[in-house]
């Protein structure tokens, strides 16, 4: 017959769901309201597949959720700032917003022929004036609030784009786009105070229990709480220094009896001092300063020192001095700028000492080692053990030893302080937000010589970015524009200057899912409609935004609380992150790599060969990987929707693997979900043939049981974010229907036209438009997308069934399945009602009925 035309019938339902404003949701909809959102694109141009899958997942829970009868909330919007736009800017000669808006004007349309279950009236843009606008003033209130602060701080600088990189920009010490060697530069920055938030932050994750363990780890690690020991050094006596003691921060205090030196940061204020006077050390610092600040390249750089000349008291071993070192892998921004060395026991150290002739002296043994023999080489010994080589703490485990020493150095003191104090300490740094960028959320505040750095007031925001900019400079061309900087303070009117940074990113990303509950509201939000939908039920993205992006959010979420906007203080309730895209590689003779729309596979056998499309060269087959330009080993959602349909592109996202795994992308899935679709046109067209009729027979009752069997796994399924085993369990339900109308068996139309109809009600979240179809043929009416979930009867959920023959006189002349078990009274209650028991009585009233329970009923008449 007829082949279902997905070409045909997905833009026409996509149409009539748009004008029936379908997805559509209203605030003041009295119905349980739930949230799912989707990480919101980038516009970049064109949607890829990592897009399709993120999206279909979304769209299943929003579909299910709705046919649950709850008012779904499901928008879209674009993080649309950032730096390819100003990129693209220079390269073609526009201006980064009609880049972004064409962009975002081509993926909408993309989006669009997915068939998400989208309410498009709540779109936002994070680049336009309607939303940076409330981004302005939560920055004003947050200043107030005490959230905000300038600071000076070394950030990583790229000599060539002239712009401040973020660590993750920064790539094997080079800038991630000019390829320059990135230097530190102090620059005047603005900072959003999260560390005020560390220790809520992480202790929060706790109830952050439909979160990936994976994730609240990774957030965990970031926040880096550790206890330790402030404890000072009394430095000994020197010309060069009216300094007294050094204080530094340790977490294994333990160790302190391996002491070897004491390690002062670059930036430390002693160093500083001691540089001015000492022209060898300034250049050691000069040259500390030439790398990035990236705790990656610091880790990786070789470890360098410079002995200052200064000695310190050894703080346990009376009479003992220890030598002063300038380091670079000490951060000044992390504890106090200074540690005590104990190579014995930590890898950079020992890799110091190695270098510059360190005493090692262990002082943790490990279980099972004689304390005579044991040595460390080159490799620190980090892990558990006894005290030794200790004095007063011999014997004691790290945990003990650490307290006991807590306790020397509280009651001692150096130069008029206690010696030691017990500090926790957080590695989460403030969040800087400052770019030295056009095409970002402007930083509402006014630098007035007179009156200092005052917010720009609330009536004029907001503060709009230039149409006017030329990227022919590079730097930040708002600073380049001949006007838009100069203004008078709003305070006393003289002449001033605005800030020329704009906000980073991932600020524009760390409120829009609270925007998306009043998109157009005139305040950033309206508390009572946000606190309604807050915390999004589900959110879904990629773990590549597990620790800053979600981080970001639920700081963001506690300054928009503290500042009155929302009420709550986490933003996402349910987090899930999925798998990626990943495709096979090929590559040509030539090395070069290979499009698979160039490549033909071909097997012989169990060996796999490709040639190429038009040469026919032989092409290597290589390994799977995310689909990647770099690699060409990516396919274009455009392309697969216009041959197979949004449908089958979905299905198979959703089909093939675990959600949180990655899918590899292959043509025989693709044409697998393809022909999985004809199968379920032809057997709804097939049902429909049967006609209506009633039928309660053993068969009916088998069809009935797999389709609520269905319906009930699917829901579990899809709120369990299985998608895979839903789909599973409709491919079973699809083999069961299949197969009950292969066998011809009378009597099943009602229970088939059942379950068909329930099949089309299971695949709709998956598969939108070929449910809308068969909906139709089914002649139902309305939409598929609005009828409610499908009911399931608990009775036929019972798993152990049995099937037992019925004999008449001695004749088996029907079957009837029950539950195992069934009492017989009941069975002989079911088999009299049987169509086909009373036919073959016709019309005699049995003399006895004899029911051996589970195994067969004999009728005598
Ligand atoms: C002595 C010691 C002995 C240390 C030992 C470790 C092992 P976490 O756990 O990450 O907080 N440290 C302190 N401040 C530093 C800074 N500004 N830059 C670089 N390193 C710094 O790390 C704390 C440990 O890192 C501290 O404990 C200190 O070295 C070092 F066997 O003190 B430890
Ligand atoms: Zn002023």
């Amino acid at each position: 017959g007829e082949r279902y035309n997905p070409r045909e019938s997905e833009p026409k339902w996509q149409k009539i769901w748009d004008e029936r404003q379908s997805f559509v949701t209203a605030n003041d909809d009295p119905r349980e309201p739930y949230y799912v959102l989707e990480m919101f694109p980038y516009p970049s141009g064109r949607i890829h597949m990592g897009h399709v899958r993120n999206y279909a997942m979304g769209d299943v829970v929003a579909r299910y959720h709705r046919a649950k009868g709850k008012n779904v909330l499901h928008p879209m919007g674009w993080d649309a700032f950032g730096l390819p736009a100003e990129n693209a800017a220079i390269e073609r000669k526009t201006h980064p917003g009609t880049w972004t808006y064409s962009n975002i004007e081509a993926m909408k349309k993309q989006l669009k022929s997915m068939g998400l279950s989208i309410d498009w009236t709540r779109e936002i843009a994070t680049c336009s004036p309607d939303y940076y606008r409330h981004q302005q003033a939560m920055f004003i209130d947050m200043l107030e609030a005490g959230l905000v602060t300038r600071k000076s701080s070394k950030v990583n600088w790229d000599p060539v784009d002239m712009t401040v990189l973020a660590n993750e920009q920064v790539i094997d010490g080079k800038g991630w786009r000019s390829g320059a060697p990135v230097e530190q530069r102090e620059l005047t920055q603005w900072f959003f105070k999260i560390s005020n938030f560390a220790e809520d932050l992480l202790e929060a994750l706790d109830g952050l229990t439909e979160w990936p363990e994976k994730v609240r780890t990774m957030q965990r690690n970031w926040i880096g709480r550790s206890e330790g020991l402030r404890l000072l050094f009394e430095l000994v006596p020197s010309e060069n220094t009216e300094t007294a003691s050094i204080e530094v921060f340790t977490t294994r205090p333990d160790t302190i009896f391996g002491a070897s030196f004491v390690g002062l940061s670059p930036d430390h204020p002693l160093t500083t001092e001691l540089a001015e006077a000492n022209s060898a050390l300034a250049a050691f610092v000069a040259e500390c300063h030439s790398h990035g600040t990236a705790t990656e390249t610091l880790e990786k750089a070789e470890k360098q020192g410079f002995n200052t000349g200064l000695r310190v008291k050894h703080p346990v071993i009376e009479g003992e001095t220890l030598p002063v070192y300038v380091a670079n892998f000490i951060l000044m921004d992390y504890g106090t700028g200074a540690i005590f060395g104990c190579p014995a026991h930590d890898q950079r150290d020992l890799d110091l000492a190695r270098k510059y002739g360190l005493s090692v002296k262990p002082v943790v043994l490990p279980a099972g080692e004689d304390p005579a023999s044991f040595v460390v080489g080159t490799e620190a010994y980090t892990d558990a053990g006894t005290i030794f080589n200790s004095g007063f703490l011999d014997g004691l485990s790290i945990d003990e030893a650490k307290r006991q020493i807590a306790d020397y150095f509280a009651v001692r003191a150096v130069d008029n302080r206690s010696q030691g104090k017990v500090e926790v300490n957080y590695r989460l740094r403030d969040w800087g937000i400052s770019r030295q960028r056009y095409w970002g959320c402007p930083i509402p505040v006014i630098h007035c010589e007179v009156c200092g750095t005052i917010p720009v007031p609330k009536k004029d925001l907001p503060v709009v970015l230039p149409e006017d900019v030329s990227f022919d400079k590079p730097g930040n061309a708002l600073d380049h524009h001949p006007t838009w900087k100069h203004v008078n303070c709003p305070q006393c009117g003289a002449p001033a200057r605005r800030e020329t940074d704009t906000m980073d990113t991932f600020v524009d990303s760390s409120w829009y899912f609270a925007r998306f509950t009043a998109p157009q509201a005139e305040t950033p939000t309206i508390p009572g409609v946000a606190n309604r939908w807050l915390p999004v039920d589900q959110y879904i993205g990629g773990v590549e935004h597990a620790i800053l992006h979600l981080l970001y959010s639920r700081f963001f979420t506690r300054a928009m609380k503290a500042t009155g906007h929302v009420g709550m203080d986490e933003p996402f309730k349910g987090l899930f992150t999925q798998g990626m895209v990943t495709h096979e590689t090929y590559k040509g003779e030539d090395g070069a790599w290979v499009p698979p729309t160039d490549v033909v596979l071909e097997s012989t056998g169990d060996a796999r060969t490709a040639r190429h499309i038009s040469t026919g060269a032989p092409i290597q087959i290589g390994s799977v990987e995310k689909m990647s330009k770099s690699k060409k080993n990516v396919v274009d959602p455009d392309e697969i929707v216009g041959s197979y349909g949004a449908d089958t592109a979905r299905w198979f996202m959703l089909s093939d693997s675990p959600p949180e795994r990655d899918v590899q992308w292959t043509e025989a899935g693709v044409e697998g979900a393809s022909r999985f679709q004809q199968r379920v046109w032809r057997l709804v067209h097939d049902v429909v043939a049967l006609g209506e009729g009633s039928g309660d027979s053993a068969d009916a009752l088998a069809v009935r049981r797999a389709t609520h069997r269905a319906a009930d796994g699917v829901a579990r399924d899809i709120e369990g974010l299985r998608f895979n085993r839903a789909v599973a369990q409709i491919y079973e339900l699809t083999n069961a229907l299949a197969k009950a109308r292969d066998a011809g068996a009378a009597d099943i139309s009602s229970a088939m036209r059942e379950g068909v109809r329930t099949l089309i009600q299971l695949i709709s979240p998956m598969m939108p438009h070929l449910a809308e179809t068969c909906w139709q043929v089914l002649g139902e009416t309305g939409l598929v997308a609005d009828a409610p979930w499908p009911e399931v009867d608990p009775a036929l959920l019972v798993d152990d069934e049995v099937t037992m023959p019925i004999q008449i006189n001695g004749k088996r002349r029907a079957e009837i399945a029950v539950a195992k078990g069934m009492v017989p009274a009941e069975v002989e209650g079911r088999v009299m009602a049987l169509d086909a028991v009373q036919k073959a009585l016709e019309g005699r009233t049995p003399k006895k009925i004899v029911v051996v329970p589970d195994r067969i009923v004999n009728i005598v008449v």
